[in-house]
């Protein structure tokens, strides 16, 4: 089954919209099967961002990520990775359709509460940065025969 890597960011820490946020993902349907509360540290940050290490903002964004706990999670489901990005909507948060995570919680791109995986390498690529595989949970739920 297919699986992402998502985070809330050290803002929605911040704000205590950790539960809001799990409970989208929750009530969707889709499956946690990781989860941890954790500072990241600089290294892993600049790994994690590797892709965005030539862009004028990539320092920021390190201290950003950096700044305070983190809420790191994976999540399992059908179609999981995309229909995640969807419902934490655009980049920009100016630009997020309401409804979405980033569209109802966030003003500004710097600060735009969510991190999720946009594709299989990157998922594959981001759960292997932050978790061991011990830390994954194989379980079921009943009501998975509801949802699939
Ligand atoms: P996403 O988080 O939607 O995958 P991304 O991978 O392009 O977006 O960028 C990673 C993060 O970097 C993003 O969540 C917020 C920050 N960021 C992106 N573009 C930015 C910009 N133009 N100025 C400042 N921060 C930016
Ligand atoms: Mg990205």
């Amino acid at each position: 089954m297919e699986k992402t890597f998502l985070m809330v960011k050290p803002d929605g820490v911040q704000r205590n919209v950790i539960g809001e946020i799990v409970a989208r993902f929750e009530k969707k349907g889709y499956h946690l099967v990781g989860a941890k509360l954790m500072q990241i540290p600089t290294e892993l940050a600049e790994q994690h961002y590797g892709e965005h290490k030539e862009r004028p903002f990539f320092g920021e964004l390190v201290d950003f990520i950096t700044s305070g706990p983190v809420f790191a999670m994976v999540w399992e489901g059908e179609n999981v990775i995309l229909t995640a990005r969807q419902m934490m909507g655009a980049t920009n948060p100016k630009d997020a359709a309401p409804g979405t995570i980033r569209g109802d919680f966030a003003v500004t791109v710097g600060k735009n509460m969510i991190h999720g995986s946009d594709s299989a390498e990157s998922a594959e690529r981001e759960i292997g940065l932050f978790f061991k595989e011990e830390e994954l949970v194989t379980y079921e739920k009943t009501m998975n025969n509801w949802v699939n």
